[in-house]
């Protein structure tokens, strides 16, 4: 399989520890692509017309994304947990995935307009404030966390950490949020995770 792939993209990132986790890393051959949103790119677009990374194309030619997609599909294949079949452990694993996805959009927004020569104060605000909300609320959830087996949940939102951390260092975000940042440091250390942290380069 060749995955549309970069270091640096926390939607990849995703992608890349499920794989490692469900132990099919071996099964990807992966392509560097440059995804850039003032600059559609042809190669990408051959395989997903959004021109958007994470692009999985399966061994047969069929196409997949997004990142929610392909997790899942990798998932299925290896006959993984990371996506709990029924109940409370399947609606909390997505939700949690829901918003370790949603705070990566923000991050991701929130960067591309802070690098405009003319931000738009309210827009930065908004991101700012919507960030905030995410970390307290997740702040209060680490013992949900902590007592669910580790999920598609748990990835996200550990990429969404991460890209805290390689983008917004200056937000200082374990200051607000001590126990998800301990809770981070015990999923920071998985080999899934060390493999794949976003390197500058
Ligand atoms: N919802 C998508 C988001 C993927 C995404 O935004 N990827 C970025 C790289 S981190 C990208 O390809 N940006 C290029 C663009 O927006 O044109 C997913 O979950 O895969």
């Amino acid at each position: 399989m060749k995955l549309h792939w970069s270091p640096k993209s926390p939607f990849v990132r995703k992608v890349m520890v499920c794989a490692h986790e469900l132990g099919v890393v071996e099964q990807l051959t992966l392509v560097r692509s440059v995804a850039a949103m003032l600059k559609p790119n042809p190669q990408i677009m051959a395989d997903n017309p959004l021109s958007k990374i994470p692009t999985l194309v399966l061994d047969d030619g069929r196409t997949l994304f997004d990142s929610v997609v392909i997790c899942e599909y990798l998932d299925d294949l290896a006959g993984g947990a990371l996506f709990p079949r029924s109940g409370d452990a399947r609606w909390a694993a997505l939700r949690w995935h829901a918003l370790g996805t949603g705070l990566l959009d923000v991050l991701i927004l929130w960067r591309n307009e802070r690098e405009k020569e003319a931000p738009i104060t309210a827009l930065l605000d908004a991101f700012a404030l919507k960030t905030e909300a995410c970390l307290a609320l997740l702040e209060k959830e680490v013992p949900l966390l902590d007592a669910a087996s580790l999920s598609i949940g748990h990835i996200a939102l550990g990429c969404a950490l991460g890209y805290m951390d390689y983008r917004f260092e200056s937000l200082a975000w374990r200051d607000r949020a001590p126990a998800l940042s301990a809770w981070f440091a015990v999923l920071s250390e998985r080999p899934s995770f060390v493999a794949t942290e976003v390197v500058e380069g």
